[in-house]
């Protein structure tokens, strides 16, 4: 087994205060870094997303211009590149983390696999290379973009497991069926005490 963490918007406006400020976000941040201090050597890859939207214009409509946002599919402007609202969270420690995939540059992109790394390469690609097989999802928010790329990993033929402490939703109906769906999908919903019994 070779398995990956993936840490998805770990961002400043996706936690409490943030532009699309999501309850329990900072938490997420901090537990995260706790995974990673006691449980990194039991990934080949830590791969982490950050959405990195146009300040221009509303990216494909995924910014909510001239009416309020729907918060399903239109959205308050957030995450916009190179602002302070697009870097990761302080309390998330990202020195562990071997991939940085941006996502939504003038698009909605929900998913990691729909970015790319500083060196232009998709995360499918980046996967295969490291021969990955397994892989652990975390971050923000449960029902869009830990949704997204937890059903695309799937699709992509890996054996995927979420952790409920590492996650937090934009809406609590939302995110439930989020999980739900997921679990149809094949996903392991999991916390990640599990991992404090694995084989190191
Ligand atoms: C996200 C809403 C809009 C997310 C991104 O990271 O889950 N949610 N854009």
């Amino acid at each position: 087994m070779t398995r990956a963490l993936f840490i998805i918007d770990v961002q400043n406006d996706f936690v409490e205060g943030g532009a699309l400020g999501v309850e329990g976000g900072a938490a997420v941040a901090a537990g995260i870094t706790r995974l990673l201090e006691a449980h990194r050597d039991e990934y080949s890859l830590v791969a982490a997303s950050r959405d990195w939207h146009s300040g221009e214009h509303d990216n494909g409509g995924h910014f909510a211009v001239d009416a309020e946002p729907d918060f399903v599919d239109t959205w308050p402007s957030h995450c916009v590149a190179d602002t302070p609202g697009a870097e990761y969270h302080p309390d998330l420690d990202t020195t562990g983390v071997d991939v940085h995939i941006r996502k939504g540059q003038g698009v909605p992109a929900y998913s990691i696999f729909e970015g790319t790394d500083d060196a232009g390469d998709r995360m499918s690609d980046v996967l295969a290379a490291r021969g990955i097989t397994d892989i652990d999802v975390v971050g923000i928010a449960t029902d869009h973009c830990v949704r997204a790329s937890a059903l695309d990993a799937v699709e992509h033929g890996q054996h995927v497991r979420i952790f409920t402490d590492l996650i937090a939703g934009v809406a609590a109906e939302s995110s439930e069926a989020a999980l739900a769906e997921l679990g149809h999908a094949g996903v392991v919903i999991a916390d990640s005490t599990v991992l404090a019994g694995a084989a190191s």
